[in-house]
């Protein structure tokens, strides 16, 4: 019986479960570069670059080791450039007995994968990812029935269920949270590491001339790409986090600098979600630094809540909810994104700098992309399928799994309260304290009204007045609402003019003398 496994561009794992019984002499991989994938939201050319180069890498990987593989690449003349018109050609030309592939990571795929049965008349077996750790069904058996459902539950449930950074029933150090550690601002004068690039090879050099041909209007550089595109950078990438970043991450994992995108930051998450590393090897080898002594408790601890915590479960969430997640708008936001997302083009200090690492490395760090530019969408109520786009789209890691509930439930509490338990609403003063920013912003951060206060502080106070019904019983923003019910009228008159004058002048478009889009 011949196989025919297809292999997605973020499935590249070596041990895939479509792979995991490939018979060497009958089976054929595919994989397939389609157009559809890389124009369904218009990714950042670094993203498509990293995609696609890493599509070959592996492709070659896989030759080496005796597998066939049908490669259609993207130039290809009868490329119909989609997965179900590829899968359709593949099965013409092989006539497989069976097709087997391992479950998408988006829904939006999985739609599609279930069509290819009855299209093809051939078996299809979906399989599910083993690379992740905690299983669909099995987030779904702990979602049932919960009123709410929090990471923070989740994650204990999954450190008892893994083992990981357990000492027998207990959690390690006795404690299973030092996030209270791990909000300290950098200190002025101190150097942080340099980061390890991994600068284009032929295969990559290849793939970004054919992105700057194809997609040229897409956001973001294409110079300065460096991002590994296999799995032995990824490993490299990974040990240089775990020596010289992992002991500092903890401490300074929420703070921000001009012109420093990248801190004590792990950077693997671009290499994880394409499947060049696992979550299971990247905890295991954090752990086993705090085993050794070499990197403390509180960074450890705070680097596997985000991979075996946060990260699995914004996919369990996603899979439970899907699709009906997407859909909702709990605070009915409807502005349209301002174009400055685009050009950077703002007197916004922080706005403009995180815009700026995000269009030169597809990459902002989780505060930048949190507190900055989705706390500046929450308050400004920008519509969240418009902010939703543009982070799937200027992200190095960003797959819908992983985008949709991180800005539609944790920026933009789109969801009503389902996954954060509230909004994460902020002022300047918190970018301020988390940042160096505001010294070289044309706002002052002190000011609280008219046209030279920071917007973040008026914006902030508004945004509380406008979801005053919605929001004022929720315990977590009782501080807030007992400062606002003491304000005078004519303050917060004040505050909803100043609201109203800055949103209202807020482009939607290129203005005339802007840069396009790219
Ligand atoms: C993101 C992406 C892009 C840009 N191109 C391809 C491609 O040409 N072929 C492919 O197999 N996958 C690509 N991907 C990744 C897919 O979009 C991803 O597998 C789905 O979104 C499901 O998670
Ligand atoms: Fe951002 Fe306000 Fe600081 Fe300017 S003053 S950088 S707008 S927080």
């Amino acid at each position: 019986p011949r196989a025919l496994r297809l292999v997605l561009g973020d499935q590249l794992h070596p041990r895939l479960a479509a792979l995991a019984d490939l018979d060497p002499a009958a089976d054929t991989v595919l994989m397939v570069e389609v157009v559809e994938e890389a124009t369904y939201v218009r990714h950042h050319k670094q993203k498509l670059v990293l995609v696609l180069s890493a599509m070959r890498h592996f492709a070659e990987e896989l030759r080496g080791r005796g597998v066939a593989v049908d490669y259609v690449a993207l130039d290809d003349p009868d490329n119909t450039g989609s997965f179900t018109g590829e899968v359709v050609r593949a099965a013409a030309r092989h006539r497989p007995d069976r097709i087997v592939v391992t479950e998408a990571g988006e829904w939006r795929v999985e739609a599609m994968m279930l069509t290819w049965e009855d299209r093809l008349g051939v078996p299809v077996e979906i399989r599910d990812d083993t690379r992740f750790l905690c299983p669909r069904p099995v987030f779904a058996r702990w979602a049932e029935g919960r009123e709410s459902l929090r990471m923070e539950t989740f994650y204990r449930a999954m450190r008892r269920r893994t083992g990981f950074l357990m000492e027998g029933r207990a959690p390690a150090g006795g404690r299973w949270n030092f996030d209270h550690d791990n909000r300290r601002r950098l200190p002025p004068g101190h150097t942080v590491p340099e980061r390890r690039r991994f600068p284009p090879d032929a295969v990559t050099r290849e793939v970004m001339a054919l992105v700057g041909r194809r997609f040229p209007a897409h956001f973001g550089d294409l110079d300065g790409f460096a991002w590994p595109v296999c799995r032995a950078q990824a490993l490299e990438a990974l040990g240089h986090f775990l020596d010289e970043c992992l002991p500092a991450f903890g401490d300074y994992q929420d703070a921000m600098r001009a012109g420093a995108p990248f801190l004590y930051h792990g950077l693997i998450a671009p290499a994880l979600n394409l499947g060049l590393l696992d979550a299971e090897e990247v905890c295991r080898a954090a752990e086993a630094r705090w085993r050794e002594g070499r990197a403390p408790l509180n960074a450890v601890e705070g680097f596997v809540r985000q991979i075996l915590g946060w990260r699995e479960y914004v996919r369990g969430l996603y899979w439970a909810r899907m699709p009906d997640y997407a859909d909702t708008n709990a605070l009915g936001a409807t502005r349209d994104l301002p174009w400055f997302y685009w050009s950077g083009e703002t007197a916004m200090a922080c706005l403009a700098e995180c815009v700026r690492d995000t269009r030169a490395h597809a990459h902002a760090h989780h505060i930048q992309r949190l507190m900055v530019l989705g706390n500046f969408a929450l308050l400004a109520g920008l519509a969240p399928r418009q902010v939703e786009e543009w982070f799937l789209e200027v992200y190095a890691d960003a797959y819908e799994w992983v985008e949709l509930p991180n800005v539609h439930g944790m920026a933009l509490w789109a969801d009503g309260g389902l996954l954060g338990s509230k909004p994460y609403a902020a002022s300047g003063a918190y970018i301020d304290r988390m940042s160096d920013y505001c010294r070289g912003c044309a706002y002052d951060v002190r000011r609280k009204s008219g046209p030279t206060a920071c917007p973040f502080n008026y914006l902030y106070w508004n945004f509380l007045i406008a979801h005053e019904d919605r929001l004022r019983e929720n315990p977590r923003l009782a501080m807030p609402y007992r400062t606002l019910a003491t304000m005078a009228p004519a303050r917060r008159d004040e505050i909803v003019a100043d609201a109203t004058r800055f949103l209202d002048s807020l482009a939607a478009g290129p203005s005339e003398g802007q840069p396009g889009r790219q």
